[in-house]
């Protein structure tokens, strides 16, 4: 299986996220690409390969041109407008701006001129530090997910993104969830624009409400997610099973929400509801979001999964018998990462593996 990595990703390096109000140390930090990338290094069923460039025709398919341009000038027009320190947070600044009831009866929010201002019109949450090669590191993760997606045009049966930050939180006007750039849905509506029919599995523990709203009202692109119960965890705002997509994306989204402390046998049961769904749409491909944030010892979440049911998942996947693109997400457990990927994808290829084997 071809990897796709770009080295860009480690420009994207804040120190401290604000988590309801608590200063945390990062938890989306560069050493978790690298040590999926340790891991895949040593498996001679990888082999690696660079990205190339994309430009921005693919991005703006999907994101609005104003977030692209905010996100390519945030760090300097923070710093000319006297912004210090190694991150510009949007937790300091009225991220509130687009909530409706400051606006109420006066008409919708125009985009501020100061960056004060400017980032909380284009990031919805305050989780999401930008730094001042934020969006070079977004940039590089687009490519890297257009140039795997260029591998399944080709013909390969399988190709892995491996990227950073992740995108799925990203909806078309707003960055957020750790991440600037969906690239998981660029690369999506890519694939579609060329194949039809797309299908796109999220199994990151969190919903992928940006890949959502992206889709939500196209019949061509099937998004199928199993994620914890946004009734408890983050984002909070989306991803109930009651959201089934909206006029001709009626029926095109499927959520499968799930409880705390989720096993591996309870996660197996709603994969099975969400591929039989997968196999209906008769797509020409298959985008994986691969979030690894679904492991028992993950810091931020609370499912209670094992190494070795990502085996079974992958395996699973490719049961679909269907061309498949798997781009990396969340997953913070940073001692396993590179087991549980290689794992997975191991799995996807029918490959079986020793698991003592694996180095991290
Ligand atoms: C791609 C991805 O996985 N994004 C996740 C973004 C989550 N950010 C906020 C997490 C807040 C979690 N708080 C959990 C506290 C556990 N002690
Ligand atoms: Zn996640």
């Amino acid at each position: 299986m071809r990897v796709v990595y770009d080295s860009r990703h480690v420009l994207h390096d804040p120190t401290t996220e604000v988590q309801y109000g608590v200063p945390m140390h990062m938890y989306e930090v560069p050493a978790r690409v690298e040590s999926i990338r340790a891991a895949l290094l040593a498996d001679d069923e990888f082999s690696f390969t660079n990205p190339t460039e994309h430009g921005l025709g693919p991005v703006t398919a999907v994101h609005h041109e104003g977030l692209v341009r905010f996100l390519a000038d945030a760090w300097s027009l923070w710093r000319i407008q006297g912004g210090g320190g190694g991150a510009m947070p949007p937790q300091y600044l009225p991220d509130t701006v687009l909530h409706p009831a400051i606006r109420e009866g006066m008409g919708p929010a125009r985009e501020p001129s100061a960056a004060m201002g400017r980032i909380g019109y284009w990031c919805w949450e305050t989780m999401t530090p930008l730094v001042v090669g934020s969006y070079q590191a977004a940039r590089g993760a687009v490519d890297v997910a257009l140039t795997a997606a260029d591998l399944v045009l080709a013909g390969d049966r399988t190709a892995y993104g491996l990227a950073r930050p992740p995108g799925h939180h990203c909806p078309r006007s707003a960055f957020g969830g750790y991440g600037l750039l969906n690239y998981s849905a660029v690369a999506t509506a890519y694939l579609a624009e060329q194949l039809g029919r797309v299908a796109v599995l999220d199994v990151d523990y969190h919903h992928g409400n940006g890949t959502q709203q992206i889709f939500y009202h196209r019949d061509d692109v099937l998004y199928v997610s199993l994620h914890a119960d946004p009734d408890r965890a983050y984002p909070y705002f989306a991803g109930w099973a009651d959201e089934r997509g909206a006029a001709t994306g009626e029926g095109f989204t499927l959520n499968l929400p799930l409880p705390a402390g989720c096993t591996n046998a309870d996660y197996l049961a709603a994969l099975e509801t969400g591929l039989e769904r997968i196999a209906e749409h008769a797509a020409a491909a298959l985008v994986v979001s691969l979030g690894l944030d679904t492991y028992g010892q993950d810091p931020i979440a609370d499912f209670a999964l094992s190494t070795d049911v990502y085996y079974e998942v992958g395996r699973r996947v490719a049961s679909l018998g269907l061309p498949t693109l798997v781009l990396q997400e969340g997953g913070y457990f940073v001692p396993k990462l590179g087991e549980n990927a290689r794992t997975w994808l191991r799995g996807l290829l029918g490959s079986p593996l020793d698991l003592r084997a694996t180095p991290n």
